[in-house]
């Protein structure tokens, strides 16, 4: 009998848990500390203005980009919870040069690993505007003692658990286990996750695609000339794609994967650091492929899929375009410059 409160996160994610006969319950605890920090982000985030977590915290990351209050907030946050599961062999965040090992303290030897953007779209935080969360969960194999960035450079086909927060006009949390996507909205006055999203299936085409075009004069040929076929007028609908982009990559990638649509963030050579494009694969590109071809879509860098990417580096950036199935296909007709 569904509970007058409609299917908990918590409740889905046992029910997952019984598709694995020989689950023991570890992932499920791990999914708890998830879906727990991600509330105590949200607490925070509802509250950014009332409390001093706005503005800039001083410091740069790994990529040069100056780190934000709420992104070492957030960063924290995930770390104190994820420390007490004891189902980490250790973390990995956009956050953090290293990886983070979990203190001796606290069981330290769990069967899988975590990486994860505590903040994402920190640009977008001053405006108010929807912020995110990503995470990623792939079993370790390596069998001994602590986890090692081994454990970490894996295929994103090997990901256990993929799944992303958006705080917005509400916060959500969307995940996948490789059984469907499934999206929870947060009912801030039972302080649960209710399932409102069941089985999110992407439109097979869109009508929308989402770039930064402020950097259309650095990308390469090939994309510029995706974009100018995105602004011509459809044959089949009469009309050009719109330009739909929010700045928070989750933001952008959930509102396609409701309507159809691209997301695309190429390389470019506007800057060194820029010339395999800005986003993480470990972090944003992997997790967020794994729920868009679970939900019936596409991702790739252009060349491949995202998914069989083998990372070479924990901090590995990735052009990505990513959503609709025959429009990821048409971008990599472009990319590949067979169109
Ligand atoms: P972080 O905020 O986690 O660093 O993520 C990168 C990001 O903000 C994405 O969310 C977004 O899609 C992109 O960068 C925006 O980049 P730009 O400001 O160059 O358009």
């Amino acid at each position: 009998m569904i509970s007058p409160l409609g299917t908990t996160l918590t409740q889905h994610i046992v029910g997952e848990q019984r598709l694995h006969p020989e689950a023991k319950g570890d992932f499920t605890n791990l999914m708890q500390g998830i879906v727990t920090a991600a509330k105590i982000i949200s607490k925070t985030v509802r509250r950014a203005g009332l409390v001093d977590i706005m503005g800039m915290a001083g410091s740069q990351n790994i990529y040069g980009e100056d780190v934000q209050k709420l992104d070492l907030y957030s960063d924290k946050a995930i770390v104190n919870v994820m420390n007490y599961t004891g189902q980490l062999g250790a973390m990995a965040s956009e956050e953090n040069d290293d990886l983070i090992h979990i203190p001796d303290e606290y069981p330290h030897i769990g069967k899988y690993v975590l990486a994860f953007d505590p903040l994402d779209g920190s640009s977008n935080i001053c405006a108010n505007a929807t912020i995110g969360t990503i995470f990623s969960v792939h079993k370790r194999i390596t069998t001994e003692g602590r986890a090692t960035e081994e454990d970490f450079l894996q295929i994103g086909r090997k990901q256990v658990c993929a799944g992303y927060v958006v705080y917005g006009s509400s916060t959500l949390l969307v995940y996948t286990t490789g059984h469907g996507v499934h999206g929870f909205t947060l009912d801030p006055s039972v302080g649960e996750f209710l399932l409102s999203h069941p089985n999110m299936r992407i439109p097979t085409r869109g009508t929308v695609y989402s770039a930064n075009e402020g950097n259309f004069e650095y990308w390469d040929k090939k994309d510029q000339e995706l974009v100018r076929y995105f602004k011509t007028l459809d044959k089949e609908t009469g009309r050009p794609y719109s330009l739909r982009y929010i700045g928070t990559l989750v933001a952008d990638f959930h509102r396609n994967l409701l309507t159809g649509g691209l997301f695309m963030y190429p390389a470019d050579n506007k800057k060194s650091s820029n010339t395999r494009g800005k986003l993480r694969l470990l972090f944003e590109a992997a997790p967020l492929a794994m729920i868009a071809e679970q939900a019936g879509g596409g991702a790739t860098d252009g060349r491949e899929n995202i998914l069989d990417i083998t990372p070479e580096q924990i901090h590995q950036k990735v052009p990505l375009y990513i959503g609709s199935k025959e429009d990821v296909d048409l971008a990599t007709r472009f990319i590949s410059g067979q169109n």
